[in-house]
């Protein structure tokens, strides 16, 4: 039997490992017509032994997949990862074949682990790792096969796979998408958070399972073991995401021993990245699309937008020629964050709240109703741009490319995804801009507008009466609007006292509690258009 990483240990001593060679007996199922999907006849699934049958509009590895080393150790495989890192790997090692598909590929084969959910790790693990792209265009979609994940885990079950990627001197890059709620650091300090669920869990328990706790073990044995760290790098969207990930390590480190926690300060590279694509939840719809254009069934597909960036800080060892991918590495990353997290992430905000009180559902969607266009713009150009740190960045161009890619009707991406968790987003996106705002003493009324409405969304109904969306402090905002009478000054004053959302320096702004206050009167009394052009026309509510 072929296996795919050298003393593959199965992830769950139930699990058998991958057979490869049992594969082969499906060759001649796939040899069938591609895209005939007989409802009579289950459709073979995706996997290493399928993919010389794929249709020739599939683009599909162009290296030997089964010749990839593994170089790489992910932790958290989801959409993004594998809409992003993966498959920029996988044009890194293709731009170093330079089309010679004999040459042995160089060793960035990715080993992932799910540290939540077994369900991405073992639809991967049945098609051998392998997964599409469906890169969806407004009027085309292209579909993409990916071949660098080589060994997906879920991480509870698969502690001596984690142990032997962090020990192995081939793995030099660790690479991270957890979210910043997995970073468990608390935004104010920029340290870790001790009393964060994950942690205390941690403290307890014979294994990490928080995925700092498993990167400062994994980081320990490496330091055991010798040979150079592994290189880390957060992929998640956090201004200066390398520091706080590393201080975040460092932080949990010196709980248990001192010592590593200095190695992990000193040794160990944690440069800054900037990743950007949008992709949306995959869906039925996504895998429904897979099986008809490749004729097999994939049930790890993702459906992404056609735009990619990934803006690297330079770092000293090996890498993947992710530059040959579009990958760009930089000095200072920290203007791409900045420009990236308030237009973009900020921008999203804006039409997610507004949208889901105008009742649409998706991005695309609400940026086809009146007056979205120009609010975003105005959000984007006249409040966030001035905020910026300085660059030779051309932020207008940015702007409206932003608005382009927001009207892509390919990408079904959901306003209650995007908006969900405010109580986390909002302080990075549209808070901070709004403190540089005041200080300078420029009117930031369409972010106060976005805010606003995120605080009804947090505390309505929508027509199912379902929560509008899930928020840490959409209960405490909800009683607090009770308590207040649906007093939009009172309910105000409460909110930006109580929550830690907002802030001594907000919540001790008189200008700004009027402010928002007036701005949720109009979106109550005008609803959201109206209250959105009443911004543009310049009436202060
Ligand atoms: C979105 C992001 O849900 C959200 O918070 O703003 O996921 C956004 O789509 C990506 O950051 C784009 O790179």
């Amino acid at each position: 039997m072929s296996t795919i990483w050298s003393g593959d240990l199965g992830d769950d001593p139930s699990a058998p490992p991958i057979d490869v060679d049992a594969l082969d007996a499906v060759d001649a199922l796939a040899a069938r017509p591609a895209r005939g999907v007989d409802e009579a006849d289950p459709p073979v699934r995706l996997g290493r032994a399928a993919l010389a049958a794929l249709p020739r509009d599939v683009k599909v590895p162009l290296y030997d997949v089964d010749a990839l080393r593994t170089g790489i150790l992910h932790l958290g495989c989801g959409a993004f990862h594998r809409a992003h890192q993966a498959l920029l790997t996988q044009r890194a090692i293709e731009a170093e074949m330079s089309g010679d598909r004999t040459a042995t590929p160089a060793p960035w084969g990715i080993v992932a682990a799910s540290l939540r959910s077994p369900t991405v790790a073992r639809a991967l693990q049945r098609q051998d790792g392998l997964y599409t792209v469906l890169e969806r265009g407004p009027e085309r979609t292209r579909a993409e096969v990916v071949g660098t994940i080589r060994r997906t885990i879920f991480a509870p079950q698969a502690a001596p796979v984690l142990d032997q990627a962090f020990t192995s001197h081939e793995v030099r890059i660790v690479t991270l998408t957890v979210t910043s709620a997995g970073y468990c650091v608390d935004p104010s300090s920029g340290r870790l958070e001790a009393g964060c669920s994950e942690i205390q869990h941690d403290l307890r328990a014979d294994v990490p399972r928080s995925a700092i706790g498993l990167l400062a073990k994994g980081l320990g044995q490496r330091r055991v073991s010798g040979g150079p760290p592994p290189v880390v790098l957060s992929c998640d969207n956090m201004l200066a995401n390398g520091r706080v990930l590393q201080q975040a390590c460092v932080d949990y480190a010196s709980l248990h021993d001192d010592g590593l926690a200095a190695w992990i300060d000193s040794e160990v590279q944690f440069p800054a990245t900037m990743v950007d694509r949008i992709v949306p939840t995959s869906t039925d719809a996504d895998r429904q699309f897979a099986l008809r254009t490749l004729g097999l069934k994939d049930d790890a597909p993702v459906s992404a937008e056609p735009f990619s960036q990934w803006v690297i800080e330079r770092f000293d060892g090996p890498r993947p020629r992710w530059d040959a991918a579009g990958a760009e590495y930089v000095g200072d990353v920290a203007p791409w964050e900045a420009s990236k997290l308030r237009l973009l992430n900020g921008g999203h905000l804006a039409v997610a709240y507004l949208g889901l009180l105008a009742r649409v559902s998706t991005v695309h969607e609400a940026l086809g109703e009146d007056g979205f266009h120009d609010f975003a713009l105005r959000f984007m150009i006249a409040e966030q741009k001035p905020t910026l740190p300085a660059s030779d960045h051309d932020i207008d161009a940015y702007a409206h490319q932003l608005l382009d890619r927001w009207c892509n009707h390919g990408i079904v991406h959901q306003l209650q995804r995007v908006g969900r968790d405010g109580s986390g987003k909002l302080p990075t996106r549209l808070l901070a801009s709004l403190k540089d705002n005041l200080v300078a003493g420029r009117p930031a009324p369409c972010t106060l507008l976005a805010v606003a409405a995120w605080m009804l969304c947090a505390t309505e109904d929508d027509e199912n009466g379902d929560v509008m969306i899930e928020d840490e402090h959409g209960d405490l905002l909800r009683s607090m609007r009770v308590a207040a009478g649906d007093n939009a000054e009172r309910w105000v004053d409460a909110a930006l006292l109580s929550t830690p959302v907002f802030g001594p320096q907000l919540a001790g702004d008189a200008g700004v509690r009027a402010a928002l206050a007036r701005s949720i009167n109009a979106l109550q009394g005008l609803g959201p258009i109206g209250a959105m052009k009443a911004c543009l026309d310049g009436i202060d509510h």
